[in-house]
């Protein structure tokens, strides 16, 4: 290894010791998609990775800037309609393990934008975890994130929770 090398690798092990040595989770490329106006729709997506020996939960997430925002998951009926119903309990984390929210599957949901939101826009999001506690995350919109996907949260259907279509 030559000094250089032993400097880099020094400042390697400052930057990231702190990050491996707390036993929490971490947020990874946290996205939202939204069609941006207020009282409109948008969801959010991001990877929590639990570095803890404990399963965990993601049981609550708040933002001021919807009226509403929710835990969904996608679900279909056995004649094909596809409904998002929330989740209030939360979705599991396990111990050491990956929780992945995607288009088509787990999700948070926006309902009732306080502001309208475009691409480059930074939403902050606060997520409680069961044994994580409270984490705050700032999620960019991002609405070509994943381009092929693009329509699948819209045109879903809402109209079970009594809310009127607001897009
Ligand atoms: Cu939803």
């Amino acid at each position: 290894m030559t000094r250089f090398q032993t400097l880099l690798a020094a400042a390697a092990a400052l930057f990231t010791l702190p990050a491996f040595a707390h036993e929490g989770v971490h947020i990874n490329d946290p996205y939202a998609i939204t069609r941006g106006a207020i009282g409109s729709t948008g969801a959010v997506f991001f990877t929590v990775e639990n570095h803890a020996s404990v399963d965990d939960r993601l049981v609550g997430v708040t933002s001021d800037v919807a009226d509403m925002v929710e835990m969904h998951t996608h679900s279909q009926s056995a004649d094909g309609v596809m409904t998002m119903p929330a989740v209030p309990e939360g979705f599991p984390v396990a111990a050491e393990g990956e929780l992945v929210l995607q288009r088509g599957g787990n999700h948070i949901m926006l309902m009732g934008l306080t502001r309208a939101l475009k691409d480059g826009d930074v939403i902050e999001m606060t997520l409680t975890f069961e044994h994580a506690g409270k984490v705050v995350v700032e999620v960019p919109v991002d609405n070509a994130h994943q381009p092929a996907a693009t329509g699948a949260m819209q045109g879903m259907d809402h109209s079970s929770m009594g809310m009127a279509p607001s897009n």
